[in-house]
């Protein structure tokens, strides 16, 4: 509590306010007179203080840090903010669920959205992560199809597991992302708990010009902890903001949380013939093929001054890349290098790069101008190039490097280009048998059994059988045998995409 003397209140036109509680009227009990400007001012801004929520990652945290080098890199990246050990470039972090709307409990069953912004001496680069190595799909045409399933009916505006399940079911890729959600790992204790991977397959290049693939993998420090589903849901009731509650307090209170930057490196050459399709957001290369090595440290240390003004309006864009990092042909981080700056310009405006937690820390020097919003500007200077009148000149030589030598080709629409390894169902079976122990497994069969018994049609419920029977015979009978099952689905593959509409019978989908 303060005792200092407060400020006035004033009008956002900084006039001194007349009452914080009494509109004005004619008389103690007469009409509200229409030219109470204050009081119109303060109801217009109320129905306008909701810009469009984030269509998925709409439930989010942040707080800001900094990151810094723990190993020399340069042989592999010629990017400033890793050009040095010791350096460190300010960063911002924001973490978040998929599909839950604002309001939605945090400790649910779902991905996690791992933002990054490094505010580096070059312009801000963007990492725009989750915390699972994968991804559901693997071809961007098939993302806004994937989140409507994970979202609500369009009849009953009702979440349904049986659209869920069908989705999967129908796209074998997601075997792999399906049985990282439904393991422990799908419900972090605290987001400090977590960590964040760039997921896709991204390139770097040294000062050389040399280009290597590499992925992102942030270790927490803090160590991975996990709820149980009876855990989460209890939690759900007890305090729905517990994550953004523990991130705020933790760092409130000097203990900040620290993730380790380890980092896979593959020399361009082998991606062509490498035993997996480098480039499949839906496969992570095993460490045996390319250890991981260390590369530095991200600490969050500073909660925001203000939720809205930095976690609802920061905005992340996997286009953001600074010199020294690149792209790769994954088909799922071409599509999201259109979509991010796209959904800003929607949401929070066209001048949305000029908000503080969003403007770089170097000078802009661009030729975009105006538009809504507009506060920083160029004065008099040209508003066009060429021009002879001192406007800023692109330099190439200082520029982010977006190619890569690319094979030709006839323009259509591919199927995957399968590698020798490549299959759907494979990097999820080596997880199932060799990296999960054996009450990881229980609790996966619990889950799934959970999950997949709650409103969904029993055609849906055969082909659950049938997918994680594909996965892992073994997986496939106890989660047959937990749906009631037994025999209905082993060895069988799943329904190939586009028959689940064909299948005979199909009973009228659970309403979930
Ligand atoms: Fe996103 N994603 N995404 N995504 N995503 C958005 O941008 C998109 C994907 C991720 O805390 C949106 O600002 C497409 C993968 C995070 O503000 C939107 C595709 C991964 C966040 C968008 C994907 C992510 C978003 C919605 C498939 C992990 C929250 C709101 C091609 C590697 C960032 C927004 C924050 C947010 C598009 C798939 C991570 C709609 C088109 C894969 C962490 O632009």
């Amino acid at each position: 509590m303060s005792d200092a003397k407060p400020p006035h209140t004033t009008t956002d036109a900084g006039i001194a306010a007349p009452s914080d509680e009494h509109s004005l009227t004619v008389g103690p009990n007469g009409p509200t007179v229409l030219h109470d400007h204050y009081l119109a001012q303060k109801m217009q801004h109320f129905n306008r203080e909701r810009v469009p929520e984030r269509v998925v990652h709409a439930k989010g945290s942040g707080a800001h840090g900094f990151f810094e080098v723990t190993a020399d890199v340069t042989q592999f990246t010629k990017a400033s903010f890793l050009a040095e050990v010791g350096k460190r470039t300010p960063m911002f972090a924001r973490f978040s669920t998929v599909a839950g709307e604002q309001g939605f409990p945090d400790t649910v069953r779902d991905p996690r959205g791992f933002a990054l912004k490094f505010y580096t001496d070059e312009g801000n680069y963007d990492l725009v992560g989750n915390n699972t190595p994968v991804f559901f799909v693997r071809d961007a045409s098939k993302f806004s199809d994937f989140i409507h399933s994970q979202k609500r009916l369009p009849d009953t505006g009702l979440r349904s597991n049986d659209m869920q399940w069908d989705f999967w079911t129908l796209s074998p890729e997601s075997a792999h992302q399906v049985i990282i959600l439904m393991s422990d790992h799908g419900i972090p204790r605290t987001l400090r708990n977590m960590n964040g991977y760039g997921s896709h397959t991204f390139s770097w290049i040294n000062a050389a010009g040399q280009r290597f693939w590499v992925k992102y993998h942030f270790k927490t420090v803090q160590g991975p902890a996990n709820f149980t589903d009876s855990e989460a849901a209890a939690m759900a009731a007890q305090d729905p903001d517990f994550h953004r509650r523990d991130l705020w307090d933790a760092i409130a209170a000097g203990d900040a949380p620290e993730w380790r930057l380890e980092m896979q490196i593959m020399p361009f050459e082998d991606a062509a013939d490498y035993r997996f399709n480098s480039f499949d957001l839906t496969k992570v290369w095993p460490h045996g093929d390319y250890p991981p090595i260390e590369v530095g440290r991200m600490v969050l240390d500073r909660n925001p001054a203000n939720f809205f003004a930095e976690v609802e309006q920061a905005g992340f864009s996997p286009a953001n890349l600074v010199p020294g990092i690149g792209l790769s042909p994954d088909k799922m981080l071409m599509g999201r290098i259109f979509s991010y700056h796209d959904t800003h310009l929607h949401r929070i405006g066209p001048n949305y790069e000029q908000l503080p937690i969003n403007a770089p820390k170097v000078e802009v020097h661009s030729y975009n101008k105006d538009a809504s919003m507009t506060y920083h500007h160029a004065g008099s200077r040209p508003v066009y190039a060429p021009n002879s009148y001192g406007g800023p000149q692109a330099d190439p030589e200082r520029a982010a490097d977006l190619g890569w030598q690319v094979p030709g080709g006839e323009l259509g629409r591919y199927a995957y280009d399968k590698h020798a390894e490549d299959d759907d169902f494979g990097q999820a079976g080596t997880l199932y048998r060799e990296v999960m122990d054996e009450t990881d497994r229980e609790h996966l069969v619990s889950n799934i059994v959970g999950h997949a018994g709650d409103h969904v049609s029993s055609d849906v419920q055969r082909r659950v059988v049938a997918y994680w029977t594909s996965v892992d015979a073994e997986l496939g009978s106890r989660v047959a045998k937990g749906l009631g099952l037994e025999g209905s689905g082993n060895g069988v593959a799943p329904v190939d995409p586009g028959q689940g509409a064909a299948v005979e019978g199909a009973a009228e989908p659970a309403r979930g």
